[in-house]
């Protein structure tokens, strides 16, 4: 069975995670957003394909879900001390990381080929793939401070400004990454991760192309929106602060015109309804992964109700 998953941030990287550990690595392809890419220092930082990678790879710090485990901050507590901005939190391990990708890319290597070439490093045996070698910046539109960059509005400014809208600066050109397409076409089953469905997945679904590609396939999703609540990040605010009541319901809505399956938690059983009223199948599960068997069981189900709904 071969599945390709949309991903980003922490929510994406656990049923990535959970998916990697029930296929075998030829049947899985992860398409991970590159919209929360920015310079930092004069590095290339790629949190959600790092956030995906170090998940995959059994090296994620298990308290913040992003970063690396067992970390250090001796660069970041010096550059502190010396005056320089310490407002994210790059770890020392972590470091390495941006070095060694900036240096590669300024020496000619794609993106893609980077991410290839870490995850070979990682021993991390699925396919991933950044949604475009292109630089795509996702901006954050808010009411009090305008226009930011995403990590800008998410770490520096904490989530507090309110969204009035997003744009995806360079779209316009990205291309999808060498094998995103075909990974979409070869696929039995796309499976959208419980991640932002306005920061997080819409930067890949509007790269040339890949909608066009999903909306033939058959398409599962996953909310990351459970009883009204975002289970990390500020999905549901942004809901909120769109005129949108955060719920399971409104994240299927943002997808259903290529949906044939969606998974909602057990909290929100009120949306199957409505959910049901526009042609999706409903899977209610525990959506919540706190643990790695909480991972495999969701991935384990998700898979099953592809299989049954495609039958
Ligand atoms: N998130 C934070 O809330 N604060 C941080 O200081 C921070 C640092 C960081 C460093 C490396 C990395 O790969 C991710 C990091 N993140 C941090 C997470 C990141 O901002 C978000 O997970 C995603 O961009 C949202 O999908």
């Amino acid at each position: 069975m071969k599945i390709t998953a949309l991903a980003g941030g922490v929510g994406g990287a656990k049923l990535a995670d959970g998916l990697a550990r029930s296929l075998s690595a030829d049947e899985l392809t992860v398409i991970v957003n590159i919209g929360d890419d920015f310079d930092y220092f004069g590095f290339h930082i790629c949190p959600d394909l790092d956030t995906v990678c170090y998940t995959l790879a059994g090296m994620a710090n298990p308290d913040t879900g992003w970063g690396r485990a067992h970390e250090s901050w001796v660069v970041l507590d010096n550059i502190s001390k010396l005056g320089g901005p310490a407002w994210f939190h790059l770890g020392d391990q972590d470091i390495a990381t941006h070095i060694e990708r900036t240096r590669r890319l300024k020496a000619g290597e794609s993106l893609s080929q980077v991410v290839k070439a870490f995850c070979k490093a990682w021993g991390i045996r699925v396919n991933v793939l950044p949604m475009s070698d292109q630089d795509v910046r996702t901006i954050v539109q808010t009411k009090g401070l305008g226009e930011l960059e995403f990590q800008d509005y998410f770490v520096r400014n904490l989530c507090e400004p309110e969204v009035t809208g997003f744009r995806f600066q360079g779209i316009e050109t990205a291309m999808p990454a060498p094998g995103v397409i075909d990974a979409i076409r070869q696929a039995d089953y796309v499976i959208i991760c419980p991640s932002n469905p306005w920061v997080s997945i819409a930067p890949i679904l509007s790269v040339a192309g890949i909608r066009q590609e999903i909306r033939k396939k058959v398409v599962v999703a996953v909310s990351p929106i459970i009883g009204g609540q975002a289970v990390k990040g500020p999905a549901a605010k942004m809901f909120h602060e769109l005129g949108i009541e955060a719920s399971a319901m409104a994240v299927a809505s943002q997808y259903k015109d290529f949906l044939k399956g969606f998974v909602l938690d057990t909290l929100d059983t009120s949306n199957i309804d409505a959910i049901k009223q526009w042609g999706i199948i409903p899977l209610v599960s525990d959506t919540l992964m706190k643990t790695i068997e909480d991972r495999k069981r969701l991935a384990t189900e998700i898979l099953s109700f592809c299989y049954a709904i495609n039958q």
